[in-house]
């Protein structure tokens, strides 16, 4: 059988990496983007290397519409039936208050995790709609289901994602592209350090006490989604450590 082909956004780190790792091991054929070359070759030669994995790489920033058309124009005709796309590129800056915190930060917050997101959708659908088969497997959150404090414009643009996800799934309805949403609670990858500026420590804090997801056990959940038979739809996934029981009840020992 042909293999499938996987584009993963923000697959240089985290749950993306986790993702491109969990894809590359069941003989998908991935495209990883991400802005940081460095890191994504490194990435690039490790499933290369562990998993003969093949591998496209497609560095933009997702904010530059320009540039991720640019780049999905140029790829090469046999990576161009992409079969899922993973919308993960997502951060969060700061814990401000919504009256107070720095709009120019909130910004680039909402313009990657939504507006992004949403561009990606819109270039790749399309084929997948004229091909007759794709998966959108869209990064959600825990926080798109309860806002928490400090977390006011995240929670916000999660809760745009689960929107964006229901409004695909609707408007896809009669074709076999699938939509999915996958909630993470607590998971530590590199978020909590980008959310406090680079303090190392107060990132810490906030897994401090549980045994919080890694970026490997999300992309199992993500990978269960997909390769379920295509006739199941897995609309929806929120995914928590066993001490979490909402987005604020963590039992901490
Ligand atoms: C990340 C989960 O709880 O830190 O989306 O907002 S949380």
């Amino acid at each position: 059988m042909e293999k499938k082909i996987v584009l993963i956004t923000g697959a240089s780190s985290g749950i993306g990496e986790g993702c491109a790792r969990k894809f590359a091991m069941n003989g998908y054929r991935l495209i990883l983007n991400g802005r940081n070359m460095e890191k994504l070759t490194a990435v690039k030669r490790e499933l290369e290397t562990e998993y003969r994995a093949d591998v496209c790489l497609l560095p933009f920033d997702v904010r530059d519409r320009g540039a991720a058309k640019a780049a999905l124009d140029s790829l090469p005709e046999e990576w161009k039936a992409i079969d899922i796309l993973v919308n993960n590129a997502g951060l969060v800056i700061g814990v401000d208050k919504e009256h107070e915190g720095n709009l120019d930060e909130w910004d680039i917050v909402l313009d990657t995790n939504v507006k992004s997101l949403l561009a990606m959708t819109r270039l790749v659908v399309p084929g997948m709609v004229e091909r007759g088969r794709g998966h959108v497997i869209n990064m959600g959150s825990i926080a798109g289901d309860y806002a928490y404090p400090g977390g006011s414009v995240y929670c916000a643009s999660k809760a745009a994602v689960k929107a964006l996800s229901d409004g695909l799934r609707i408007d896809l309805v009669d074709t076999p592209v699938r939509v999915t949403n996958i909630k993470p609670g607590l998971v530590e990858t590199n978020f909590s350090v980008v959310r406090f500026r680079g303090d190392k420590s107060a990132a810490d804090n906030v897994y401090k006490g549980i045994r919080p997801l890694t970026g490997d056990d999300i992309a199992e959940v993500v990978y269960f989604a997909a390769a379920v038979p295509e006739h199941i739809q897995v609309a929806e996934v929120l995914v928590m450590p066993a001490n979490q029981a909402t987005g604020t009840i963590v039992s901490r020992k």
